[in-house]
């Protein structure tokens, strides 16, 4: 038989077609007065995560919500397993912050061809396979490209534009180390005057973060500033600039993204500089989405999350936005 380019064409036209009609998009959430919601957490070992689990359970009793709450430990293959084991347990949502962009897709998928809405909070999974209102109902959470823009903007101003920078990446393959990442350098791209030297993930860890700066500062002895993709690495990289003989704040300036108490404390110290805002109080703002889902509302596939700013003007006095 000959090859027929247009035959094959036309018939996966059909198919393609077919798939879509087949697909009623993310399954739908019942309206009742109670429900099962699984909260499939990455980890816990830090101010952030524990902030978030502390907002998913506070907001439960007031939701309805009976909660089945995981902790994958840094795994993202145990966080699949913990998806798996409450699609078994039959719960009515699931609640999940996918550690990486692309190991968590199958869960989710498995979880839509199971009937059970996906609602994914704080990061996000890769867009170009997986789609809010299709696969899972939406993506609650900040813009992180413009976090890390946010940042670089504060240090070129710091600086007049002239600096020596280590960047510390948060978890490699998640969103927010990948966004976090492209909105810094973006900005710095367009300063002649400022260099990335070195980038290379601390896995959003304090005392990961504290010893790749203190690798990093040995190779890079003349930085003069280090961007952090969290205020748990920025810490840790404070720690290990006082370690070197180095004065933070004067000698290299640190940057960082989240606003722990922690970083509060630091910025009004003098020791870092400022602290973009990246809210780990998801509770309220997701109960909300399942009730307007429940009732059948279409719900926007990025729900934005607004994020402050902290520095050494506002520090001291939003200690209590602190966590
Ligand atoms: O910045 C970090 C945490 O996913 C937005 O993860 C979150 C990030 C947050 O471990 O501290």
């Amino acid at each position: 038989m000959r090859f027929q380019p247009t035959l094959v064409a036309a018939s996966l036209a059909v198919f393609v077609a077919t798939a879509y009609a087949a697909d009623t998009g993310a399954p739908k959430l019942a309206q009742k007065s109670s429900y099962k919601v699984g909260f499939a957490q990455a980890e816990n070992n830090n101010p952030w995560r524990i902030a978030e689990t502390k907002s998913m359970q506070d907001i439960a009793q007031s939701c309805g919500w009976q909660l089945v709450v995981t902790d994958a430990g840094g795994s993202a293959a145990k966080q699949v397993a913990d998806v798996d084991s409450m699609i078994a347990q039959k719960v009515d949502l699931i609640v999940l912050p996918p550690r990486e962009e692309k190991p968590l897709i199958p869960a989710v998928m498995k979880a839509k061809k199971a009937g059970i809405p996906v609602i994914l909070v704080d990061r996000n999974v890769d867009q170009k396979v997986a789609k809010a209102g299709r696969d899972y109902v939406t993506f609650i959470g900040s813009d992180f490209v413009d976090q890390g823009r946010r940042a670089a903007e504060w240090l070129v101003k710091a600086t007049g534009g002239k600096a020596t920078i280590i960047e510390l990446e948060g978890t490699t393959g998640s969103s927010p180390a990948n966004d976090r990442k492209k909105g810094f350098d973006a900005v710095i791209a367009k300063n002649p005057g400022m260099k990335i030297v070195a980038s290379q993930s601390g896995d959003f860890a304090r005392d990961k973060g504290r010893q790749l700066a203190q690798s990093l500062l040995q190779a890079h002895p003349n930085t003069t500033a280090i961007y952090a993709h969290n205020d748990e690495m920025a810490v840790g990289a404070i720690t290990a600039l006082e370690a070197a003989g180095k004065t933070p704040g004067k000698d290299v300036l640190v940057v960082s993204i989240d606003g722990t108490r922690d970083a509060l404390t630091a910025i009004a110290s003098g020791k870092m500089g400022v602290t973009v805002q990246s809210s780990p109080f998801f509770g309220p703002v997701t109960c909300k989405v399942a009730q307007r889902y429940a009732k059948g509302e279409k719900i926007e596939p990025w729900v934005k999350v607004e994020d402050k700013f902290y520095d050494k003007s506002n520090a001291q006095a939003s200690m209590a936005d602190g966590y």
